[in-house]
């Protein structure tokens, strides 16, 4: 049974429906969620009256409220985690709130969630993605490329937004032409609210835009089993990460403490210091060049430069 969900996940890249809450929890968890943009969501610039969590908010939920780091750590989930990435230690890099409002045109590119973490080996870590209400081909739910998480580590280049295209994501997969050849692959990820996929990371997958009349979220999670590291050392930033599963024994992380109340002062404060680092990672990661779409740019222009160099010895 492990063998065959590891299997059918390496062969795929993704694995769904999990469905690891009762329908009481996943009505409690949606109920939770929903006071939470109400107490601290917020209307956009242009005004109107949708609220949503903006900024520093959208992450790391599971620092800042008990019943956000209760639904990470769900025994069903860590379980099914544990098997698609063959460990007995989990931990959470990250978690993001991703919201598309009712009728909108925001939508994400063709990516590889690598290409946003700079941590391997690529097998060892995974994103779940629980739908906190239902997610489906109307309102813009995640599609996967089948058995894309075998094409290795693929180029990425950054792409802005643009009127036809609002892309939450700043950086898409390099070759398009790769992901058109793949469109046969494509499969859409429907979710009942309080169900979850878990995707690879190196499985490419996008969304399109919400045509329905009402929002769809979904609380993706970063996770990763203890011998993960960061694929360049010496450590750029040394990052706070969760345990939530086992023990971590590497040098490479600070292990986060976890809340005990819901939007307290500490609460606040834990998630500050962890999105202070996150920042801080990003931000000296992107001076050193190291982003991706950074090297694809630089290996762009290495590539002109030696032709023209050899353009000139020919002349
Ligand atoms: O929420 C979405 O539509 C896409 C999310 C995504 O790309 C991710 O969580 O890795």
């Amino acid at each position: 049974m492990h063998d065959d969900v590891r299997d059918r996940f390496l062969k795929d890249g993704f694995l769904f429906p999990v469905k690891f809450l009762t329908a009481d929890e996943s009505k409690f968890y949606g109920e939770k969620y929903r006071e939470y943009v109400k107490l601290y969501g917020s209307v956009g610039k242009s005004g109107g009256s949708h609220k949503r969590v903006r900024g520093n908010r959208i992450f790391r939920l599971h620092l800042i409220a008990k019943w956000a780091a209760e639904l990470v750590r769900h025994p069903n989930l860590i379980d099914a985690v544990k098997k698609v990435l063959d460990t007995d230690t989990v931990m959470i890099w990250s978690s993001d709130i991703t919201c598309k409002p009712s009728s909108s045109t925001e939508c994400f590119g063709w990516h590889q969630d690598e290409a946003y973490a700079l941590l391997g080996p690529d097998k060892k870590l995974c994103t779940a993605w629980i739908a906190l209400t239902d997610s489906n081909i109307t309102n813009g739910c995640v599609r996967f490329i089948r058995g894309s998480n075998n094409l290795g580590q693929l180029a990425h280049k950054s792409q802005v937004r643009t009127p036809n295209e609002n892309l939450v994501l700043g950086q898409v997969v390099a070759d398009q032409t790769l992901v058109e050849k793949l469109s046969t692959e494509v499969v859409n990820c429907e979710l009942y609210a309080g169900e979850a996929s878990l995707h690879a990371w190196r499985t490419i997958h996008s969304s399109r835009p919400n045509q329905s009349d009402k929002d769809r979220v979904g609380l993706a999670i970063r996770y990763m089993a203890g011998e993960v590291e960061p694929v360049y050392k010496p450590t750029v930033v040394k990052e706070l990460v969760t345990l939530a599963a086992g023990s971590y024994e590497g040098d490479d992380f600070e292990i986060e403490d976890v809340p005990t109340g819901e939007y307290g002062k500490p609460e606040w404060a834990l998630h500050k210091r962890s999105m202070d680092r996150e920042w801080e990672r990003r931000k000296k990661s992107k001076e050193k060049g190291l982003l991706p779409s950074q090297q694809y740019e630089n290996s762009k222009n290495s590539t002109n430069n030696n032709q023209h160099k050899d353009n000139k010895e020919i002349s």
